[in-house]
Protein backbone atom coordinates (compact mmCIF):
# COMPACT_ATOMS: atom_id res chain seq x y z
CA UNK A 1 0.00 0.00 0.00
CA UNK A 2 1.64 3.44 -0.78
CA UNK A 3 0.86 6.38 1.09
CA UNK A 4 -0.55 9.61 -0.54
CA UNK A 5 1.53 10.89 -3.24
CA UNK A 6 1.85 13.96 -2.73
CA UNK A 7 1.28 14.86 1.16
CA UNK A 8 1.07 18.53 0.24
CA UNK A 9 -1.50 17.88 -1.47
CA UNK A 10 -3.64 16.87 1.31
CA UNK A 11 -5.75 19.78 2.57
CA UNK A 12 -5.20 20.75 6.38
CA UNK A 13 -8.27 20.47 8.16
CA UNK A 14 -7.91 24.47 8.53
CA UNK A 15 -7.84 24.73 5.07
CA UNK A 16 -11.03 22.83 4.54
CA UNK A 17 -12.87 24.63 7.39
CA UNK A 18 -11.33 28.39 5.76
CA UNK A 19 -13.10 26.81 2.24
CA UNK A 20 -16.37 25.68 4.08
CA UNK A 21 -16.73 29.03 5.84
CA UNK A 22 -15.81 31.13 2.67
CA UNK A 23 -19.04 29.47 0.30
CA UNK A 24 -21.10 29.71 3.77
CA UNK A 25 -20.56 33.57 4.27
CA UNK A 26 -20.82 34.24 0.43
CA UNK A 27 -23.63 36.06 -0.92
CA UNK A 28 -25.16 33.37 -2.71
CA UNK A 29 -23.75 30.63 -0.07
CA UNK A 30 -22.56 27.65 -1.34
CA UNK A 31 -20.80 24.41 -0.62
CA UNK A 32 -18.74 21.60 -2.48
CA UNK A 33 -20.21 18.45 -3.48
CA UNK A 34 -17.40 17.30 -1.87
CA UNK A 35 -18.82 17.23 1.82
CA UNK A 36 -22.31 15.59 0.47
CA UNK A 37 -19.92 11.92 1.49
CA UNK A 38 -19.65 11.16 4.76
CA UNK A 39 -20.50 7.52 5.61
CA UNK A 40 -23.85 8.04 5.97
CA UNK A 41 -24.12 10.31 2.60
CA UNK A 42 -21.83 7.97 0.62
CA UNK A 43 -24.40 5.10 1.71
CA UNK A 44 -27.63 7.44 1.06
CA UNK A 45 -26.02 7.89 -2.91
CA UNK A 46 -25.94 3.77 -3.25
CA UNK A 47 -29.22 3.97 -2.41
CA UNK A 48 -30.03 7.08 -4.81
CA UNK A 49 -28.19 4.57 -7.23
CA UNK A 50 -31.27 1.92 -7.00
CA UNK A 51 -33.99 4.36 -7.09
CA UNK A 52 -36.37 4.07 -10.38
CA UNK A 53 -36.27 7.32 -10.83
CA UNK A 54 -32.54 7.49 -10.92
CA UNK A 55 -30.90 6.15 -14.26
CA UNK A 56 -27.36 6.87 -14.50
CA UNK A 57 -26.26 4.40 -12.65
CA UNK A 58 -27.80 1.58 -14.44
CA UNK A 59 -27.92 2.97 -17.73
CA UNK A 60 -23.79 3.30 -17.86
CA UNK A 61 -24.03 -0.16 -16.20
CA UNK A 62 -25.98 -1.35 -19.18
CA UNK A 63 -23.76 0.15 -21.73
CA UNK A 64 -20.47 -1.39 -20.46
CA UNK A 65 -22.53 -4.73 -20.35
CA UNK A 66 -23.06 -4.35 -23.79
CA UNK A 67 -20.72 -3.04 -25.77
CA UNK A 68 -17.82 -4.82 -23.63
CA UNK A 69 -16.11 -5.98 -26.37
CA UNK A 70 -15.89 -2.80 -28.32
CA UNK A 71 -14.85 -0.52 -25.07
CA UNK A 72 -12.39 -3.11 -24.74
CA UNK A 73 -10.64 -3.30 -28.60
CA UNK A 74 -10.88 0.56 -28.12
CA UNK A 75 -9.01 0.23 -24.96
CA UNK A 76 -6.73 -2.37 -25.95
CA UNK A 77 -5.40 -5.32 -24.30
CA UNK A 78 -2.35 -4.97 -21.29
CA UNK A 79 -3.66 -1.61 -20.20
CA UNK A 80 -2.53 0.18 -17.43
CA UNK A 81 -6.38 0.60 -16.52
CA UNK A 82 -6.32 4.01 -13.95
CA UNK A 83 -9.78 4.21 -11.69
CA UNK A 84 -10.11 7.64 -10.59
CA UNK A 85 -12.35 8.27 -7.77
CA UNK A 86 -12.22 4.50 -7.07
CA UNK A 87 -14.24 3.94 -4.34
CA UNK A 88 -15.32 0.03 -3.76
CA UNK A 89 -13.78 -0.58 -7.17
CA UNK A 90 -17.09 -2.64 -8.57
CA UNK A 91 -17.36 -0.68 -11.85
CA UNK A 92 -13.79 -1.31 -12.65
CA UNK A 93 -14.07 -4.67 -11.49
CA UNK A 94 -17.05 -6.01 -13.68
CA UNK A 95 -14.86 -4.18 -16.63
CA UNK A 96 -11.35 -6.51 -15.93
CA UNK A 97 -12.93 -9.99 -17.60
CA UNK A 98 -13.40 -7.95 -21.03
CA UNK A 99 -10.33 -5.26 -20.77
CA UNK A 100 -7.96 -7.60 -18.95
CA UNK A 101 -5.66 -5.25 -17.81
CA UNK A 102 -2.28 -5.37 -16.81
CA UNK A 103 -2.20 -3.35 -13.67
CA UNK A 104 -5.06 -1.50 -12.08
CA UNK A 105 -4.31 1.44 -10.33
CA UNK A 106 -7.58 3.03 -8.00
CA UNK A 107 -7.44 6.20 -6.41
CA UNK A 108 -9.56 7.75 -3.87
CA UNK A 109 -8.85 10.52 -1.70
CA UNK A 110 -9.71 7.54 1.74
CA UNK A 111 -6.43 5.19 0.53
CA UNK A 112 -7.88 2.30 3.57
CA UNK A 113 -11.25 1.92 1.88
CA UNK A 114 -9.51 1.39 -1.12
CA UNK A 115 -7.06 -1.01 0.12
CA UNK A 116 -10.32 -2.89 1.94
CA UNK A 117 -11.95 -3.20 -1.86
CA UNK A 118 -8.75 -3.87 -3.62
CA UNK A 119 -7.99 -7.15 -1.36
CA UNK A 120 -10.84 -8.85 -2.10
CA UNK A 121 -10.12 -8.62 -5.88
CA UNK A 122 -6.73 -9.50 -5.39
CA UNK A 123 -7.98 -12.72 -4.54
CA UNK A 124 -10.71 -12.88 -7.61
CA UNK A 125 -7.81 -11.56 -10.24
CA UNK A 126 -4.52 -12.82 -8.86
CA UNK A 127 -3.05 -12.31 -12.43
CA UNK A 128 -3.49 -8.38 -12.98
CA UNK A 129 -1.12 -6.48 -10.23
CA UNK A 130 -2.89 -3.68 -7.94
CA UNK A 131 -1.45 -0.31 -6.67
CA UNK A 132 -3.65 1.91 -4.38
CA UNK A 133 -3.11 5.79 -4.45
CA UNK A 134 -4.55 7.74 -1.74
CA UNK A 135 -4.97 11.02 -3.29
CA UNK A 136 -7.23 13.98 -4.53
CA UNK A 137 -6.81 13.63 -8.19
CA UNK A 138 -8.49 16.65 -9.01
CA UNK A 139 -6.06 18.79 -7.20
CA UNK A 140 -2.95 16.68 -8.53
CA UNK A 141 -2.88 13.98 -11.09
CA UNK A 142 1.06 13.19 -10.64
CA UNK A 143 1.39 9.50 -10.77
CA UNK A 144 4.68 7.74 -8.65
CA UNK A 145 7.11 5.37 -11.01
CA UNK A 146 5.30 1.75 -9.92
CA UNK A 147 2.24 3.69 -12.56
CA UNK A 148 4.18 2.84 -15.84
CA UNK A 149 3.86 5.62 -18.35
CA UNK A 150 2.74 3.82 -21.58
CA UNK A 151 -0.72 2.41 -22.19
CA UNK A 152 -2.35 4.16 -19.54
CA UNK A 153 -6.02 4.50 -19.94
CA UNK A 154 -7.88 6.56 -17.23
CA UNK A 155 -11.55 5.47 -16.54
CA UNK A 156 -13.85 8.25 -14.95
CA UNK A 157 -17.73 6.39 -15.22
CA UNK A 158 -20.93 7.26 -13.59
CA UNK A 159 -20.77 11.15 -15.13
CA UNK A 160 -18.72 12.27 -12.36
CA UNK A 161 -17.53 14.83 -14.54
CA UNK A 162 -20.82 16.34 -14.43
CA UNK A 163 -19.81 17.82 -10.73
CA UNK A 164 -17.15 20.31 -12.97
CA UNK A 165 -18.30 23.43 -14.48
CA UNK A 166 -17.63 23.24 -18.20
CA UNK A 167 -14.29 24.89 -17.96
CA UNK A 168 -13.33 23.34 -15.14
CA UNK A 169 -14.32 20.10 -16.70
CA UNK A 170 -11.86 21.13 -19.81
CA UNK A 171 -8.93 21.85 -17.34
CA UNK A 172 -9.83 18.27 -15.77
CA UNK A 173 -8.92 16.47 -19.19
CA UNK A 174 -6.09 18.57 -20.35
CA UNK A 175 -4.41 17.33 -16.77
CA UNK A 176 -5.36 13.76 -17.72
CA UNK A 177 -4.35 14.23 -20.92
CA UNK A 178 -1.07 15.40 -20.18
CA UNK A 179 -0.41 12.84 -17.82
CA UNK A 180 -0.10 10.30 -20.73
CA UNK A 181 3.24 11.06 -21.27
CA UNK A 182 3.99 10.80 -25.15
CA UNK A 183 0.65 10.44 -25.74
CA UNK A 184 0.95 7.64 -27.46
CA UNK A 185 -2.50 5.90 -29.41
CA UNK A 186 -2.66 3.63 -26.80
CA UNK A 187 -3.22 5.54 -23.74
CA UNK A 188 -6.87 7.35 -23.50
CA UNK A 189 -9.88 8.09 -21.71
CA UNK A 190 -13.20 5.91 -20.51
CA UNK A 191 -15.41 8.31 -18.92
CA UNK A 192 -19.31 8.39 -18.58
CA UNK A 193 -21.25 11.01 -19.52
CA UNK A 194 -25.04 12.23 -18.52
CA UNK A 195 -26.96 13.35 -21.88
CA UNK A 196 -29.55 16.06 -22.14
CA UNK A 197 -32.87 14.65 -21.56
CA UNK A 198 -36.52 15.50 -20.86
CA UNK A 199 -36.76 18.03 -18.19
CA UNK A 200 -39.37 15.98 -16.10
CA UNK A 201 -36.68 12.70 -16.29
CA UNK A 202 -33.87 15.18 -14.81
CA UNK A 203 -35.94 16.41 -12.30
CA UNK A 204 -37.01 13.18 -11.24
CA UNK A 205 -34.00 11.86 -11.08
CA UNK A 206 -33.00 14.26 -8.39
CA UNK A 207 -35.98 15.24 -6.81
CA UNK A 208 -37.22 11.61 -5.98
CA UNK A 209 -40.69 10.70 -5.13
CA UNK A 210 -38.78 8.43 -1.22
CA UNK A 211 -36.51 11.57 -0.80
CA UNK A 212 -33.36 9.53 -0.83
CA UNK A 213 -31.75 12.41 -2.39
CA UNK A 214 -33.52 15.20 -0.30
CA UNK A 215 -31.68 13.04 2.49
CA UNK A 216 -28.85 12.89 0.95
CA UNK A 217 -28.85 16.70 0.67
CA UNK A 218 -29.46 17.22 4.13
CA UNK A 219 -27.08 15.23 5.49
CA UNK A 220 -24.53 17.77 4.45
CA UNK A 221 -25.52 19.90 7.19
CA UNK A 222 -24.57 17.41 9.60
CA UNK A 223 -21.33 16.54 7.84
CA UNK A 224 -20.28 20.57 7.98
CA UNK A 225 -21.50 20.32 11.43
CA UNK A 226 -19.00 17.78 12.31
CA UNK A 227 -16.52 19.77 10.28
CA UNK A 228 -16.79 23.09 11.98
CA UNK A 229 -18.75 22.35 14.80
CA UNK A 230 -21.71 24.32 13.39
CA UNK A 231 -24.99 24.11 14.65
CA UNK A 232 -27.13 23.69 11.46
CA UNK A 233 -30.50 21.73 12.27
CA UNK A 234 -31.66 19.92 9.01
CA UNK A 235 -35.12 20.47 9.73
CA UNK A 236 -34.88 24.01 9.03
CA UNK A 237 -34.14 23.27 5.67
CA UNK A 238 -35.83 21.83 2.79
CA UNK A 239 -34.02 19.81 0.03
CA UNK A 240 -34.48 21.93 -3.88
CA UNK A 241 -33.26 19.62 -6.53
CA UNK A 242 -33.61 20.90 -10.27
CA UNK A 243 -32.88 21.49 -13.69
CA UNK A 244 -31.54 24.95 -15.27
CA UNK A 245 -31.68 24.33 -18.77
CA UNK A 246 -30.05 27.43 -18.98
CA UNK A 247 -27.10 26.39 -17.35
CA UNK A 248 -27.69 22.76 -18.60
CA UNK A 249 -27.07 21.52 -15.41
CA UNK A 250 -29.00 20.06 -12.37
CA UNK A 251 -28.83 22.33 -9.28
CA UNK A 252 -29.08 20.69 -5.66
CA UNK A 253 -29.50 23.63 -3.01
CA UNK A 254 -31.06 23.68 0.80
CA UNK A 255 -33.45 26.14 0.91
CA UNK A 256 -34.11 28.38 4.89
CA UNK A 257 -37.76 26.69 5.45
CA UNK A 258 -37.54 30.14 7.86
CA UNK A 259 -35.60 32.86 9.13
CA UNK A 260 -32.50 30.37 10.80
CA UNK A 261 -29.74 31.90 12.27
CA UNK A 262 -26.75 29.28 11.79
CA UNK A 263 -23.29 29.62 14.74
CA UNK A 264 -19.56 28.19 13.52
CA UNK A 265 -16.54 27.79 15.76
CA UNK A 266 -14.10 30.92 16.59
CA UNK A 267 -17.96 33.25 16.98
CA UNK A 268 -19.29 32.46 13.31
CA UNK A 269 -22.81 33.40 12.31
CA UNK A 270 -25.17 33.67 9.39
CA UNK A 271 -28.10 34.50 8.78
CA UNK A 272 -30.53 33.16 6.44
CA UNK A 273 -33.91 34.88 5.27
CA UNK A 274 -36.75 32.36 4.45
CA UNK A 275 -36.50 30.53 0.86
CA UNK A 276 -33.16 31.46 0.78
CA UNK A 277 -30.69 29.11 -0.58
CA UNK A 278 -27.29 27.40 -0.26
CA UNK A 279 -25.94 25.71 -3.29
CA UNK A 280 -24.57 22.65 -2.64
CA UNK A 281 -23.99 21.25 -6.08
CA UNK A 282 -24.15 21.22 -9.80
CA UNK A 283 -24.48 18.26 -12.27
CA UNK A 284 -23.82 19.57 -15.97
CA UNK A 285 -25.24 17.75 -18.65
CA UNK A 286 -24.11 17.53 -21.99
CA UNK A 287 -24.74 16.66 -25.79
CA UNK A 288 -23.10 14.14 -27.47
CA UNK A 289 -21.27 16.81 -29.87
CA UNK A 290 -20.62 19.02 -27.01
CA UNK A 291 -18.62 16.82 -24.96
CA UNK A 292 -16.48 15.29 -28.12
CA UNK A 293 -15.89 18.85 -28.67
CA UNK A 294 -14.63 19.29 -24.77
CA UNK A 295 -11.98 16.26 -25.36
CA UNK A 296 -10.68 17.27 -28.94
CA UNK A 297 -10.50 21.18 -27.24
CA UNK A 298 -8.45 19.02 -24.12
CA UNK A 299 -6.32 17.44 -26.70
CA UNK A 300 -7.27 14.18 -26.99
CA UNK A 301 -7.47 12.41 -30.74
CA UNK A 302 -9.71 9.80 -32.06
CA UNK A 303 -13.40 9.59 -29.80
CA UNK A 304 -15.55 6.78 -29.56
CA UNK A 305 -19.10 6.70 -28.30
CA UNK A 306 -21.64 4.27 -27.35
CA UNK A 307 -25.12 5.06 -25.98
CA UNK A 308 -28.11 3.33 -24.60
CA UNK A 309 -31.50 3.10 -26.48
CA UNK A 310 -32.84 6.33 -24.93
CA UNK A 311 -30.26 8.40 -25.85
CA UNK A 312 -29.77 9.20 -21.99
CA UNK A 313 -26.18 8.20 -21.37
CA UNK A 314 -22.79 8.06 -22.83
CA UNK A 315 -19.86 6.28 -22.68
CA UNK A 316 -16.90 7.87 -24.71
CA UNK A 317 -13.66 6.38 -25.49
CA UNK A 318 -10.79 9.46 -26.29
CA UNK A 319 -7.20 8.46 -27.12
CA UNK A 320 -4.88 10.24 -26.66
CA UNK A 321 -3.77 10.41 -29.89
C1 LIG B 1 -22.00 11.24 -8.29
C2 LIG B 1 -21.89 13.44 -9.18
C3 LIG B 1 -22.50 11.63 -10.59
O1 LIG B 1 -24.48 14.23 -10.26
O2 LIG B 1 -25.77 12.52 -10.57
C4 LIG B 1 -26.84 12.12 -7.34
C5 LIG B 1 -24.36 12.89 -7.55
N1 LIG B 1 -26.37 14.09 -6.66
N2 LIG B 1 -27.97 12.68 -6.90
C6 LIG B 1 -24.84 13.08 -9.98
C7 LIG B 1 -25.83 13.01 -7.20
C8 LIG B 1 -27.67 13.86 -6.48
C9 LIG B 1 -24.09 12.30 -8.90
N3 LIG B 1 -22.63 12.18 -9.22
Amino acid sequence: MQQPAHPENCVAEDEIQHQLVAGLLATHAYTSPKYLYDVLGSRLFAAICELPEYYPTRTEAAIFKKHASQIAAAVGRDAILIDLGAGNCSKAARLFPALQPRQYVPIDISVQFLQESVNALRQQFPQIEMTCLGMDFSAELELPSSVAEQRRQFFYPGSSIGNFSPLEALMFLRRIRKAMHGGDSHSGLLIGVDLIKDHAILNAAYDDSLGVTAAFNLNLLHHVNRLLDADFRPSDWRHRGFYNADQHRIEMHLEARDDVIVHWQNGGIRRFARGERIHTESSYKYTEQGFIELLHQAGFGQVQTWRDPRKWFMVCHAQAA
